[in-house]
């Protein structure tokens, strides 16, 4: 009867519900990118292209889903936060995740040509997500630090190991020196080794990228008579590689975690 189905439908829809007032975390991940690198021959351990791509499919989110506020990122994996207040999909998890990864992975395959023109996508990418609520800002902006800092230690052990095996040495031996190293050794290791100084390689590879809505101010032209010109302010979309952990970024974009968001 029509009872049993009214149950039904209100049952999953309170199950898959997220948390009310709690920021939403919907992280994705590459499936089997290991695999998916190798077959497309990304350079080691960084691949601007790959990473130049990962972020324009970003960029295409955010434009299309204004309900995500902004996003961390590095890898093949991303972190989409939606506001506390978010009534996006009425806060039911299964549809939120599946719309960021079917859209997501859509957009990586329209958007492969305009990085890789040269190279032929030989096989099916595909992202698996999570939703995660965080009741406060405090364990949002933990939760942020934490994928930066995995990010900077993954890094930094690529970077190491990718010199060490392109300078001669074998996988299992780059793997033993790297062993119980700590971040000091192993910029010594670049240093001393290759000539490289860590932190003057590219943000980007560093730090993670980091996307967001911010006001951006243009002067264009004006239209009837071509002189004089008028001032317009848009949001856009940009990038940046900064650092999210301290304090500094959140006190100059305060618009992006505010109380009432
Ligand atoms: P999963 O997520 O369990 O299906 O397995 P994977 O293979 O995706 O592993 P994951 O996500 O832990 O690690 C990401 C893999 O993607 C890792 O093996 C390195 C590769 N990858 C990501 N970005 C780049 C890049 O820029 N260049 C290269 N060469 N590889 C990359
Ligand atoms: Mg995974
Ligand atoms: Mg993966
Ligand atoms: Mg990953």
């Amino acid at each position: 009867s029509s009872n049993v189905y009214e149950c039904m439908k209100n049952e999953t829809e309170v199950k898959n519900k997220l948390l009310p007032y709690t920021w939403i975390v919907v992280r994705i991940d590459g499936r089997h990118f290991h695999q998916f690198s190798d077959m497309h021959d990304f350079d080691k351990p960084n691949d601007s292209k790959a990473l130049g791509l990962m972020n324009a499919c970003v960029v295409a989110l955010l434009e299309k889903f204004k309900d995500v506020i902004f996003a961390y990122g590095v890898s093949d994996e991303y972190s989409f936060v939606f506001s506390k207040t978010s009534q996006f999909q009425q806060r039911q998890g299964s549809n939120i995740v599946s719309m960021i990864v079917s859209f997501f992975s859509s957009l990586y395959v329209l958007n492969w040509d305009e990085f890789f023109p040269h190279k032929e996508l030989r096989s099916t990418p595909s992202f698996d997500g999570r939703a995660i609520c965080y009741p406060s800002t405090k364990i949002l902006r933990d939760y942020l630090a934490w994928r930066q800092v995995d990010c900077h230690i993954n890094n930094q052990y690529n970077t190491c190991f990718w010199m060490l095996v392109k300078s001669g040495k074998t996988k299992r031996e780059a793997q033993s020196i790297l062993k119980g190293t700590q971040t000091p050794d192993k910029n010594d290791l670049l240093y001393k080794q290759f000539g490289i100084d860590y932190n003057t390689l590219p943000a980007m590879f560093r730090k993670g990228s980091f996307i967001f809505r911010d006001k951006v101010e243009e002067i264009v032209q004006h239209r009837e008579n071509g002189c004089g010109h008028i001032q317009k302010v848009q949001m856009k979309v940009i990038i940046e590689h900064c650092d999210i952990i301290g304090e500094s970024f959140w006190k100059e974009n305060p618009h992006l975690i505010t109380c009432d968001n």
